[in-house]
């Protein structure tokens, strides 16, 4: 076993899957995929390539499937719990450099808005939305955090021991905010470091209009908490 295990969130990610798990082989990670049934096979790929399969009946959303996956690896005792896309987005390359600051902060976030990040082959409208979304959490929220929507990211296990991840009830892209909002409120040291994002050459998101509308409620509803003190 290694100390640190790779959590990756499937959904019809045949085409890009096996980029990735190629990629990862020769880094000190294990890996689980949490798959939801995709139709198109990602389990069985994944599978042949010898890697652990959590295979669930159908598609539960993101925040639930990482939920299943961190339980897991917080149970199996490893010391640092990574997620990553299975999409293509997310680089192995750019996953060596996060683990060169493992152990110096409790949760690293592989960030495209800060000095050095970039995104590629997004169009005007995705950044536009995604810088939109950071800057209202940001308002509302004063997370001081750049990228608090990436889902690339390295969680110590003391941190997300004590983060109570049942209890986190988001299940789009919202799930990360989530995440960002109780890795801070636990006193999480938060570190962002540069990546490149690349936007997916095959399958298709998940992004909706449901998805960006649940980021929208749950991050006024927390705003408002905050202003009332709660
Ligand atoms: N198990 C599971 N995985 C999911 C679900 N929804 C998305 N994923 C996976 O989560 C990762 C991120 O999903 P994307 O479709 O890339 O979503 P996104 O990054 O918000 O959207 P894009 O920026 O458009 O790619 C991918 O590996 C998806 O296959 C789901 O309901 N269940
Ligand atoms: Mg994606």
């Amino acid at each position: 076993m290694n100390s640190a295990i790779v959590v990756i969130p499937t959904y019809n990610e045949v085409e890009s899957i096996g980029t990735l798990l190629h990629a990862l082989k020769d880094l000190p990670v294990d890996i689980l995929v949490i798959d939801d049934g995709s139709p198109d096979g990602t389990a069985a790929l994944c599978t042949a390539h010898g890697v652990e399969v959590i295979s669930r009946s159908g598609k539960m959303g993101l925040g639930s499937a990482y939920r299943t996956g961190f339980t897991i690896a917080l149970d199996r005792g490893y010391a640092s719990i990574i997620e990553m896309d299975a999409d293509g987005s997310h680089q192995a390359s750019d996953l060596v450099k996060m683990m060169a600051w493992v152990g110096t902060s409790e949760l690293l976030i592989g960030s495209r808005w800060v000095a050095d990040g970039a995104v590629q082959n997004w169009s005007k409208f995705r950044e536009y939305l995604s810088r939109c979304a950071n800057a209202y959490a940001n308002l509302l929220l004063s997370l001081d955090v750049k990228d608090t929507t990436s889902g690339f990211r390295i969680y110590s296990t003391a941190l997300l021991a004590r983060m109570d991840i049942s209890t986190i009830k988001s299940e789009g892209y919202c799930f990360q905010i989530e995440m960002t909002r109780r890795a801070v409120s636990n006193g999480g040291s938060v570190r962002e470091i540069p990546i490149t994002f690349i936007e997916r050459a095959h399958g298709e998101s998940k992004m909706s209009i449901s998805i960006a509308l649940e980021a929208v409620v749950r991050i006024t509803w927390w705003g408002l908490l905050r202003l009332i003190g709660r």
